[in-house]
């Protein structure tokens, strides 16, 4: 039981889809706090770097394509245990076999355009926040919804 901190970019086909709405809101929705969220647009240097793990595949120049189409929404999210919480509510990678009530499940149909990104573990998500974030672009701030979120011992895991 951990209090943990996640990122989330919303992909261009959900920013031309209206979906940017949709897709906080599932998030909010859960009792997770956005911690930090800006639009900004992507550089290849940024996509070799946050998709080294894909970066030999013959798909990587397309999802390269994709990616800087248009701007991304990056959001930073906390919560206890966050990272495997919010990977279950975005849903597996391809979106038409994932789970419906998951953001991917209910909102998109490819592989590649599936609305969102999350990181996948606790080591990447720690590389990932400050890939997208500077230190200054993220909040503390006390949600007033935590005592009804939360029950005690998990709150005082949060740190109070
Ligand atoms: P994830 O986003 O579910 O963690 P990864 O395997 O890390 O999945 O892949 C990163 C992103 O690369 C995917 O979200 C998707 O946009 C794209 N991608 C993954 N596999 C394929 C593929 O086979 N064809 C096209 N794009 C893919
Ligand atoms: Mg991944």
């Amino acid at each position: 039981m951990h209090p943990e901190r996640t990122l989330i970019l919303v992909k261009p086909d959900a920013i031309q889809r209206g979906l940017i709405g949709d897709i906080i809101s599932r998030f909010e929705k859960k009792g997770l706090k956005i911690v930090g969220m800006k639009m900004m647009s992507l550089d290849e240097a940024v996509l070799r770097e946050h998709y080294a793990h894909i970066s030999d595949k013959p798909f990587f120049p397309g999802l390269s394509q994709f990616m800087m189409s248009s701007p991304v929404i990056a959001i930073c999210i906390e919560g206890l245990d966050c990272v495997d919480a919010v990977r279950r509510i975005t849903g597996i990678t391809k979106a038409r076999e994932a789970e419906a009530g998951s953001i991917r499940g209910d909102f998109a149909m490819s592989v590649s355009c599936n609305v969102v990104h999350a990181s996948d573990s606790i080591e990447n998500a720690a590389k990932e926040v400050p890939r997208f974030f500077k230190s200054d672009e993220t909040y503390k701030y006390q949600k007033s919804e935590y005592e009804h979120v939360y029950a005690e011992e998990e709150l005082e895991a949060m740190g109070g």
